[in-house]
């Protein structure tokens, strides 16, 4: 039994490593490793693998399972719809009933200048649909040269050209030769980083006005946008000063320029609200997500287009010249309208404000004391461990120590997934995590960060 399990494992690794080529990854590292994990089902907050390993799943799958594994009613309202109608498009006057439903109950959840929806089938698409939105709002508004998205370095909007555009990540820009033109990229508000001297009051403000400094260089009357994710997701959780968003409505205001909020990761109550931006106090033209709307169930996501824009681009008149063959797939509509109405009736977003973000904010925060750790912040279900050297002046490990993938690996074989970004680890769990499964992931990452101290220290000579 057992061998025939480790027969079926190598066997999937080899083709695995043979045929398919996966994200972000460098395939010829992954075969000298042995190749990927192989993961083959999953039930609650738990993942297992071919291997049998039973392994706690911290980050939410991809900071998308937000009601975790298993839920019959996810599966159930797929299949009923996949045999009542699997598929049909929204293009040529048509629509079907879970796409017009689930832009009602959309419209109902988003904060109130909110009442239309555009549907895609991931983030990075619904990110691009921004970039023609806002250019097409512009150009009917008479002001065509208003085509300038200004956005942040470390930001993630997706791996489309548009959204990589938009994104920060300067790895991506060099492998395509991008940023597409007319898209700015200003510094992020990363205080652990760039702000360790001030009071995080003066860095959300410094770091905000950044924006106006940029808008006055690329010129006021060229500027059509800021794009920003409420909280950094893939960028390290990084978690602005209470000054910073405040500061950045404020310009956008004064300017007239659209604020777009990718709330990809945040929206659907993983700050703790139905979407992350209220709990900033932003008050954004456009809102993009996808991932935790289904729960990752199915692939689906989508712009919310506020009224300001909805009343030029929507209500004037005039097509807009743009769309998917799964633009509101019916089936991914259909799920995500099951996993919103469980959300609502379960309050699972009532439950993260009240409980659990306490809990897990208290729990966690207590990995700031570990020797190796520099600074444990989290905000809503999302955390980061700044793992440093020494403490006390927050230096890094050399990167060639590779300290962060060391620590993955460490919690990967002992039970836990949290990710590195760097030398940053990132947590993201289910929403429905309990607090038992809380205390698990803090005692695990405790104990690889004591591995990952203890390997460190015999390669590097330090005392740990
Ligand atoms: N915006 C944000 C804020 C995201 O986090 C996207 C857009 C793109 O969504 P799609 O569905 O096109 O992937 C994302 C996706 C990571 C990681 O390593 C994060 C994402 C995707 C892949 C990896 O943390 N976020």
């Amino acid at each position: 039994m057992a061998t025939n399990a480790s027969n079926q494992t190598s066997e999937w690794k080899s083709n695995d490593n043979r045929h398919y080529m996966h994200p972000f990854t460098d395939h010829k590292e992954l075969g000298e490793k042995g190749g990927a994990r192989i993961i083959t089902h999953a039930d609650g907050v738990y993942i297992f693998d071919s291997d049998g390993n039973k392994i706690l799943d911290g980050m939410a799958g991809l900071w998308c399972v937000n009601l975790g594994y298993g839920r019959g009613e996810l599966v159930d309202a797929a299949t009923a719809q996949m045999r009542e109608l699997p598929y049909y498009n929204s293009f040529f006057q048509c629509t079907h009933p879970p796409a017009i439903e689930l832009s009602e109950l959309l419209s109902e959840l988003s904060p109130g200048n909110f009442n239309h929806v555009f549907f895609t089938g991931s983030g990075s698409e619904a990110n691009d649909t921004q970039i023609r939105l806002i250019r097409r709002y512009w150009d009917l508004q008479g002001q065509p040269d208003r085509m300038t998205i200004i956005a942040r370095k470390n930001a993630y909007h997706g791996s489309t050209l548009g959204g990589a555009s938009l994104g920060g990540m300067s790895a991506m820009h060099q492998q395509m030769m991008l940023p597409v033109p007319g898209i700015e990229h200003i510094e992020q508000p990363y205080q652990f980083e760039l702000g360790a001297d001030m009071t995080p009051a003066e860095f959300g403000l410094q770091q905000a006005r950044l924006l106006e400094k940029k808008i006055l260089e690329v010129g006021v009357d060229k500027v059509a946008a800021f794009i920003g994710e409420p909280v950094q997701g893939a960028g390290g959780v990084i978690i602005p000063p209470h000054t910073y968003w405040p500061e950045i409505q404020r310009i956008c205001d004064e300017y007239g320029i659209l604020l777009v909020a990718d709330e990809v990761i945040t929206a659907f109550g993983r700050l703790g609200q139905w979407f992350g931006s209220t709990r900033f106090g932003i008050r954004p033209d456009l809102i993009s997500f996808a991932k935790g709307v289904t729960s990752g169930y199915l692939p689906l996501g989508g712009t919310l287009v506020g009224d300001r824009v909805a009343e030029v681009v929507i209500a004037r008149g005039g097509e807009f010249a743009h769309g998917y063959t799964y633009s509101g797939h019916p089936a991914a509509c259909a799920v995500a309208l099951a996993n919103l109405k469980i959300m609502r009736a379960e309050k699972i977003v009532e439950r993260v404000k009240a409980h659990t973000e306490p809990y897990f904010s208290k729990r966690f925060r207590e990995l700031g004391d570990h020797p190796i750790v520099g600074e444990a912040r989290s905000i809503g279900l999302v955390g980061a461990i700044e793992i440093v050297r020494n403490k006390a002046n927050r230096e890094r490990f050399d990167k060639k120590f590779k300290a962060g993938m060391r620590c993955r690996d460490f919690c990967v074989s002992n039970g836990l997934v949290m990710r590195a970004v760097g030398d940053t680890m990132i947590v993201s769990p289910p929403l429905i995590v309990e607090d038992g499964h809380i205390d698990e992931l803090v005692e695990k990452a405790w104990k690889c960060l004591d591995l990952t101290a203890g390997s460190l220290a015999s390669e590097t000579g330090t005392s740990g």
